[in-house]
């Protein structure tokens, strides 16, 4: 087991002055989730789920690449915890592998599955950080998917008990509880562009899954509230905004569909009670008596995870009338060549603080970049440095206009499985150096903990 660096060697990096006083209480955490960090995916009874077996099919993951061991934070947890401790963070956001604790995803459960979330758990505790649980992280399994996934109704059923047996296994000493995350983007991918497990393209299965997610939601939501005390609940959304990538009316229009549906298509039922207009019709056919109710159930805040604007090119040849779009190539970008916008993210945060009338968790935020040590045996990411204090600095900003944002995590702890990019695509504040699977915090890490340390310095004003 390799030792986490000494702390003095995450000194402080020169920290940008942050004028804006975030209070005492605001949240600074960092964001992982299963499939990508966990690893194990045979170990101790856990199941297959259908990310397993796409990563084996040839032409879908860069590199052939898979999480079979990822960053084996199965067994490396431990040093994980340290090096969060290290960075000063007060929260940490993971998912629960729905596989390792259900292998079939219904009927009996995992033991030692549910054993490594109550070993990580009581470790966070120890350490003095705060356990975020994400019950879905795309990582449905696979037992599941071959009985129909989300587009069969039972899932709702399968879901609930799901988020039943975690509340009773960790609500004692987890509060905060997310049901999904981004589920536009896994529904999107997986029955439209063919990006995620199960790549079908298929517009009624794509309308069935948004409901049955939104749906299951729901039912996991009162699973929630009724069986763990004082639960803080609720769910993580990709909001970013939607743009036409030519001022054309094709292209606006496409970017008007997109926008619907990689934005509202979830939190809009879920917390205002009813889809966007150029939803509601794909969905009527799988929509029933008092559907909405069961989904609008009361949460307590709204996740975001934002990197960068999306764009949409007008395709009619595409099931919802628009495809995905590159931004436009004079723009600044991240090392991987995402958009870096900060006040995009500022109008987002107060866009969504006034939509939805919730406190704001920013779950995500981060760049990614194709890197390794230098010659001392450093990673100096001084792009995702500067990536961090822009996007920090504009939140900053949304609050100071009044949005009620209350926490920001860095996507990532650590490097990871970055789904069809594999390895490649680097997002961690710590590099992995896989074959070793040695740690080395970057530069980013100790700028983190300086921009930490400095904010919890600071008295609120
Ligand atoms: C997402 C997922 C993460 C990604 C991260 C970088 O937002 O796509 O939640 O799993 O790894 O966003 O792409």
């Amino acid at each position: 087991m390799v030792s986490p660096p000494p702390v003095e060697k995450l000194q402080a990096a020169e920290a940008p002055l942050v004028a804006k006083v975030l209070g005492p209480d605001f949240v600074w955490g960092v964001s992982t989730s299963a499939y990508q960090i966990e690893g194990a995916v045979q170990a101790d009874g856990r199941g297959a789920s259908v990310w397993d077996g796409f990563c084996r099919v040839a032409g879908r993951i860069a590199n052939g690449d898979t999480g079979d061991e990822a960053c084996d934070h199965y067994h490396r947890y431990a040093e994980d915890i340290a090096l969060m401790q290290q960075i000063g963070v007060s929260a940490y956001r993971f998912s629960i592998a729905w596989p390792r604790v259900l292998p079939l995803g219904r009927g009996a459960a995992n033991e030692a599955g549910l054993a490594f979330y109550d070993r990580l758990v009581d470790r966070l505790l120890a350490a003095d950080i705060e356990p975020w649980i994400c019950l879905y992280h795309w990582d449905l399994p696979q037992a599941l998917q071959e009985a129909g996934g989300w587009v069969n109704r039972d899932v709702v059923s399968w879901f609930a008990d799901y988020a039943r047996l975690v509340a009773d296994r960790l609500g004692d000493r987890v509060k905060r509880f997310a049901t999904f995350n981004e589920p536009s983007v896994f529904t999107l991918f997986g029955y439209s562009f063919g990006w995620h497990p199960p790549a079908i393209d298929d517009r009624r299965s794509l309308y069935a899954a948004v409901h049955h997610v939104n749906l299951a939601h729901g039912a996991a939501v009162d699973v929630l509230r009724a069986r763990v005390a004082k639960a803080s609940i609720g769910a993580i959304h990709n909001v970013q905004p939607s743009r036409p990538v030519r001022p054309t009316a094709p292209d606006r229009a496409a970017a008007a569909m997109l926008d619907d549906f990689w934005n509202r298509a979830f939190p809009d039922p879920q917390i205002l009670g009813d889809y966007p207009t150029s939803i509601q019709r794909g969905i009527e056919p799988h929509r029933q008596a008092g559907d909405m109710e069961r989904i609008r159930r009361p949460v307590d805040w709204l996740g975001i995870n934002h990197y960068s604007p999306i764009y949409a090119k007008a395709d009619p040849a595409a099931p919802l009338g628009f495809a995905w779009a590159d931004a436009p190539p004079d723009v600044p970008r991240s090392p991987i060549g995402w958009q870096v916008d900060p006040a995009a993210f500022r109008d987002t945060l107060l866009d969504a603080q006034e939509r939805y009338g919730l406190p704001i968790y920013v779950l995500e935020n981060g760049a990614g970049a194709v890197e390794k040590p230098d010659a001392a045996g450093e990673i100096d990411d001084r792009e995702r440095i500067d990536y961090l204090a822009q996007y920090t600095g504009a939140l900053r900003d949304a609050v100071v206009l009044g949005a009620d944002v209350r926490g920001y995590f860095v996507w990532s702890l650590l490097d990871n499985f970055e789904w069809g990019a594999g390895y490649a695509n680097r997002f961690g504040l710590v590099y992995v150096d896989y074959p070793t699977q040695r740690r080395i915090p970057k530069a980013s890490a100790r700028w983190y903990a300086a921009l930490i340390r400095s904010e919890a310095m600071k008295v609120a004003s």
